[in-house]
């Protein structure tokens, strides 16, 4: 606990240091163009020395995702967007989508970036299984980056306060994975936790890409796209996929090494990390391990686009299944175009031995104009854990469910921080065999009002 609040309190005061941090988040920009100046600026920035050009040109670009236009007439002769943004973990997203978004500040060689969010919510998600209940999910980020003759260094860490919320987290229907008191969570989303990512990425330039090296106790493999709170096309949905242990459930492991090749339009890269999913304890740092493997290759065809496909065999991931490994593939579609974000997903999970379950999500943010965003998501899922008392007779069966979601967010700068109101319904279609247990037309919604540190 101590250890959060002086991360927190490191996290308000670069914030509360706007002089010293650039403001690099999207739309309030927009009102004062001249207002923001990302760090490579066409003034000739304090840039110490000529920067090596080829790899990481993708990765300066820190603009907001919607407002990939606005960024190009303040970088002066870097007019082309960037070939690929980077996403969490090593993912990588369209580059027209921007980078991590958030404050940042020179300190010598070190680039600083400070970028997080907190969403005060409320869920209501009706039917015998739902239930409705008032938290808050969080997440911060600091990473310092620093450009050496020979390639770049990068520390990343990710904190949520997430731990601070029941163990049984909140009200999610459909979705499955993770415990608390240990059983199985179902219809809830697990909370995250404190550690969500504590990983070093050294590149070492290699042709006219770099040869990278990612690793660390907390980190994500190359395994999936990038988790749903770091992707464009998921910014102000507040209810986590029901497919999230289709796609990205693997974004926190405890015990990752990656590494790969990244060129500019594509990359590929290999992981050994911990095949468990975190466990209950959401405080602490778990033993890692590197029992579990994945390989994923990446293209990045056009500034809008990322297309992605992972393989991974992962070692016994869930506590209540001990014995059970998992052959996951997955592929997905990632398009950005400064104000439109979209992904499509497929997803295919094997037991081992058992069942394959396959995922499908499409999800889309659209920032209309400077205030107003409307978003989705539709996810179809062949689930078999929805039932995890032994004794029910439905125990284990498989039943494929569709989620479909759509909501809006009014968006307010407020200096260096953003406010984002807004809210989302969701329907669902399923099998009639779960009447029973869901009722006939289980729905539900979510209100939030999130704070945002850059976008
Ligand atoms: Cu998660």
């Amino acid at each position: 606990m101590k250890l959060a609040s002086s991360l927190l309190l490191a996290s308000s005061l670069t914030l509360s240091a706007p002089a010293l941090a650039q403001d690099h988040s999207g739309h309030d920009m927009q009102a004062m163009p001249g207002m923001d100046m990302p760090a490579p600026s066409p003034t000739p920035a304090p840039a110490p020395e000529p920067k090596p050009a080829p790899p990481p040109m993708g990765k300066m670009d820190h603009a907001g995702h919607d407002m990939a236009g606005m960024d190009h007439s303040s970088h002066g002769d870097q007019a082309a967007p960037a070939p690929f943004a980077d996403g969490s973990g090593t993912a990588r997203l369209p580059g027209s989508e921007g980078e991590m978004r958030g404050l940042h500040l020179m300190a010598g060689d070190w680039m600083l970036m400070a970028h997080g969010s907190a969403s005060f919510q409320y869920t209501d998600h009706k039917g015998p299984r739902g239930d409705d209940m008032v938290y808050v999910t969080s997440m911060a980020m600091l990473m310092a980056e620093r450009d050496t003759g020979w390639g770049k260094v990068q520390f990343k860490s990710m904190f949520s306060l997430e731990p601070a919320m029941s163990a049984r987290g909140y009200p999610n229907l459909f979705a499955t994975g993770e415990t608390a008191g240990g059983l199985p969570l179902v219809d809830r989303q697990h909370p995250h936790d404190l550690f969500m990512e504590l990983a070093t990425r050294i590149d070492v330039n290699a042709g006219s890409g770099s040869l990278f090296l990612y690793g660390g106790p907390v980190g994500e493999p190359a395994l999936g796209p990038s988790a749903f709170m770091h992707r464009g096309s998921a910014a102000y949905n507040p209810e986590p996929p029901i497919t999230h242990h289709w796609f990205d459930s693997t974004h926190i492991t405890y015990g990752v090494i990656t590494a790969g090749y990244s060129a500019r339009t594509w990359q590929i890269e290999t992981s050994a990390f911990r095949g468990a999913e975190p466990d209950e304890r959401r405080w602490n740092i778990e033993a890692p391990k590197l029992d579990s493997w994945s390989v994923r290759a990446t293209l990045n065809p056009s500034p809008t686009w990322a297309l992605q496909a992972s393989y991974g065999q992962i070692k016994q991931p869930e506590a209540t299944h001990p014995g059970e490994d998992e052959n996951r593939f997955t592929a997905s579609a990632h398009y950005g175009n400064g104000s439109l974000n979209a992904m499509l997903a497929f997803s295919a999970k094997k037991r081992v031995s058992g069942d394959t379950l396959t995922a499908w999500l499409g999800e889309a943010n659209w920032n209309v104009d400077q205030h107003n965003t409307l978003f989705g998501r539709v996810e179809n899922v062949a689930n078999d854990e929805l039932f995890p008392d032994h004794t029910n007779p439905l125990h284990d069966v498989k039943f494929r469910v569709t989620k479909f979601q759509a909501g809006y967010a009014r968006r307010i700068p407020l200096g260096p921080v953003k406010l984002a109101l807004g809210g989302s319904v969701s329907a669902y279609a399923k099998p009639a065999a779960l009447d029973a247990a869901y009722g006939r037309n289980p729905w539900g919604y979510t209100l939030f009002a999130k704070l945002i540190l850059g976008n």
